[in-house]
């Protein structure tokens, strides 16, 4: 990928990050990456489509509840913000391309700072909208999704698109309108709608049917919009069951589902599934992306991993093997992603003060993803894996079984059934044999 720089070179010393092989002692290659290798009939670059996330890498500071900044951004110093954005594109691009990342998602805030003014920032983005093209068309980064922050500001104090005040309600559409024509302009394939103020705190105040309604009056009124437009890629909803609302609409895959069969959405959206969420959930990633999966619903994913002693988001980079070969083998049954990819949605520590440090956490990321597509790619070609789960339901494959799923068993069918035929063998789940197994060919 021809690295693209703006006038001044941000990441100096560091160069384009290749794949070089697991034996090697570089810590700035990738030791199992190969973007050529093919995967499932097509190179790891087009199944895994990774991306990085515009807020965590050009925007995240480091600033937590209890401390000021601690990464000093070199591209944030200009007083215009147009001019200051442009030198954060200039260093985003710059990153991404010596990464070899092949997308990127952003927030429209990310791309440039906004004022209250609804006019002047819809120009400021258009002005970074063309900035980005520009870069694109240079460096042939693509663009995963775009979205809108109806979080931030403090007019979404009590929800975005779900406030119970309509004049709040129609600043989040200037957002999305704005968003998405930028996303549109960009060729963005897909656009995302995480709602974190779309909740509530407290039910005392709260007309909870009426907001989500509200809700999906809106994703109607956008979808339609976006076509009328051209957009043709897929809506992705991304579920999270909580922070910074106490409640949060999209609680999880299950949910998020089943809201728009309810408002008849199924055909335009999708999911964005976040490991760090559905562990807040109270759910594996993996039983996320398999809820996803067996309703044709498994658009995208936003990669990171919590932390097993706090309960909160922490948006760390990915590194447990199990967690991603498992999540891998549920993404290769399911076909791959619909129209998505993999979104490192994830950001270095607050004392990750180098500058390698970004690097460093985009390689793990991606290097783990690859090397769990490879065993899971092998434990489906090699192993009795897939055939052991389909053999545990072979009482359904024919006679009794078969009639029942059939629907062609009354209750009193299945009463008789059970009395002439005794009490049923103790069958064993084998979860050992089956993690063993997962183990086997990740060693
Ligand atoms: C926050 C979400 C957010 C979305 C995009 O928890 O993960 O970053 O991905 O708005
Ligand atoms: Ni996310
Ligand atoms: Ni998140």
């Amino acid at each position: 990928m021809a690295i693209v720089k703006g006038e001044k070179e941000y990441f100096e010393g560091i160069g384009e990050i290749r794949y070089e092989g697991k034996d090697t002692d570089n810590p700035l290659a990738f030791r199992y990456y190969d973007e050529n290798r093919i995967v499932q009939g097509k190179t790891m670059k087009e199944y895994l489509k990774f991306a990085c996330a515009y807020w965590h890498s050009f925007n995240g500071n480091g600033s937590d509840p209890f401390g000021e900044p601690t990464h000093i951004f070199p591209w944030d110093v200009k007083s215009d913000p147009v001019e200051r954005a442009k030198d954060k594109m200039d260093a985003a691009f710059e990153f991404i391309t010596k990464m070899n990342l092949p997308y990127y998602c952003f927030h429209d805030v990310d791309m440039v700072d906004y004022g209250p003014d609804v006019a002047e920032n819809e120009r400021r983005l258009r002005v970074l909208t063309d900035y980005a093209l520009k870069k694109q068309e240079e460096s042939g980064v693509k663009l995963l999704w775009g979205t809108a922050n109806l979080f931030s500001n403090r007019r979404y104090m009590n929800g975005a698109i779900t406030n119970p005040d309509f004049h709040v309600l129609s600043h989040g559409a200037a957002q999305v309108k704005a968003a998405l024509d930028a996303t549109i302009a960009l060729g963005g394939e897909n656009y995302v709608f995480w709602g974190g103020r779309e909740g509530y705190m407290t039910l005392l105040n709260t007309d909870m049917k009426r907001e989500k309604e509200h809700f999906a009056r809106f994703l109607h009124t956008v979808r339609d919009y976006a076509r009328k437009n051209g957009f043709k890629g897929t809506f992705f909803i991304e579920p999270k069951p909580c922070e910074p609302s106490k409640h949060q609409y999209d609680y999880d895959a299950e949910t998020v589902i089943g809201f728009l069969r309810q408002y008849d959405l199924l055909g335009d959206f999708k999911l964005n599934l976040e490991v760090n969420h559905a562990t807040l959930a109270g759910h594996t990633f993996q039983h996320e992306l398999q809820v996803a999966a067996d309703t044709g619903m498994l658009g995208s994913i936003d990669a990171n991993r919590g932390d097993y002693q706090n309960g909160w988001d922490t948006d760390q980079f990915p590194n447990n093997i199990n967690e991603l070969v498992e999540s891998m083998l549920i993404i290769l049954e399911a076909g791959g992603f619909q129209g998505g990819g993999i979104n490192f949605d994830a950001k270095i520590r607050r004392n990750s003060t180098d500058r390698e440090d970004l690097f460093y956490a985009h390689i793990g990321g991606m290097d783990i993803f690859a090397k769990s597509l490879l065993v899971a790619e092998e434990i489906l070609q090699k192993s009795d894996y897939a055939k052991l789960r389909k053999d545990r339901y072979a009482s359904f494959d024919s006679g009794q079984g078969k009639a029942f799923e059939e629907g062609r068993l009354s209750l009193e069918d299945l009463r008789d059934y059970a009395a002439s035929n005794g009490e049923p063998r103790l069958v064993s789940g084998r979860q050992e044999y089956l993690e063993n197994l997962v183990n086997r060919y990740i060693f």
